[in-house]
């Protein structure tokens, strides 16, 4: 049923992504644990159409991104990616390159669902630009960062240096990609590029209870909030405020629960919550 948030499926079937809808999480796994989960083509093209699938689907709120195995992302797939691609024509060339940084930073950027990336083990080079653009991180302890590209021979592209510089400070961005040096997911949250680190084993229930507090949240404001962090870097103050005047509007005509009227009416009239502590009450 439309819009159901109880009980587990499955979503489609992709060859490299496993998708489960749990209770209204969509939980992607990128699986090729073979491989450390290394980015494909064929995993590329299979996560245009995962996102595009959750999208859709009216029983996901929240999208949460990780790896099968011991590792989230081995990064770009050096043999498939990488050295098969010297063999293809401009245009193959193109599609291939056009699939990474269709999921991985454009679709992912403006998505209309919260996201998490889960990062439970390996995270290596072209991983970073996925978990930037995923809205929110939480990494295990025991996860394993690295900017190798240095290490093989490479400049970190495909946007992973524009990722890590938007995220990281400019010592520290220097600092992992000049050197390759790896860090651990406590390290990752000490420099914020991920909001918290937690053990391994209780990484799972850590974001599910992040994503149910997503979920419980008014998803049409929620969207327009998360959208305009990403809308309001590029703007000056006169243009953002425009920007931000005119969203406020837009979520207002478009938000079928009308939770701000619902907010002032139990927060002014029945004083039956504190906005500053906690949630309105949702019929939802
Ligand atoms: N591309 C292609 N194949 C990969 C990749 C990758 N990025 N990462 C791992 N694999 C493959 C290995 O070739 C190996 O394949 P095989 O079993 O067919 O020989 C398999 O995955 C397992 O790899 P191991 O190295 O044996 O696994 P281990 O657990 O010992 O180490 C680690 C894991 C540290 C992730 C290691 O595989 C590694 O260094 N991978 C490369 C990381 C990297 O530098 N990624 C590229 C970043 S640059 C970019 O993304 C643009
Ligand atoms: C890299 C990553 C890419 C890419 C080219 O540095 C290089 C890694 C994320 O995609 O297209």
């Amino acid at each position: 049923m439309a819009g159901e948030r109880n009980g587990t499926r499955k979503l489609g079937d992709w060859k490299n992504v496993d998708v489960e809808i749990e209770n209204g999480i969509a939980w992607v796994t990128l699986n090729r644990p073979a491989k450390r989960n290394a980015m494909s083509p064929g995993l590329n093209d299979d996560m245009v159409q995962v996102l595009d699938a959750i999208e859709l689907a009216e029983d996901a709120g929240v999208m949460v991104l990780t790896g099968a195995g011991d590792s989230f992302t081995a990064g770009m797939d050096l043999r498939e990616y990488f050295r098969a691609a010297d063999g293809l024509t401009y245009e193959q060339q193109l599609h291939v390159r056009r699939s990474a940084w269709q999921w991985q930073w454009r679709m992912l950027q403006m998505y209309t669902k919260p996201t998490i990336a889960m990062v439970n083990g390996w995270c290596f080079g072209g991983g970073f630009t996925p978990l930037v653009s995923c809205d929110l991180a939480i990494a295990a302890d025991e996860a394993i960062f690295g900017l190798s590209e240095i290490n093989w021979g490479i400049i970190p592209g495909g946007n992973v240096t524009r990722a890590v510089v938007q995220t990281m400070n400019h010592r520290d961005s220097m600092y992992y990609i000049m050197t390759g040096r790896t860090f651990d997911g406590k390290k990752a949250a000490d420099m914020g590029l991920v909001n918290e680190s937690v053990p391994r084993a209780k990484l799972r229930e850590h974001t599910r209870e992040l994503a149910l507090e997503l979920l419980g949240k008014n998803p049409t404001v929620l969207r327009a909030c998360k959208q305009a962090v990403r809308s309001v870097q590029g703007m000056s103050w006169e243009t953002a405020d425009d920007y931000l005047f005119a969203k406020s509007h837009q979520a207002r005509f478009l938000d079928p629960e009308k939770g701000r009227e619902q907010g002032m009416k139990q927060f002014l009239d029945e004083k039956s919550f504190r906005p500053g502590l906690a949630g309105y009450k949702r019929d939802a």
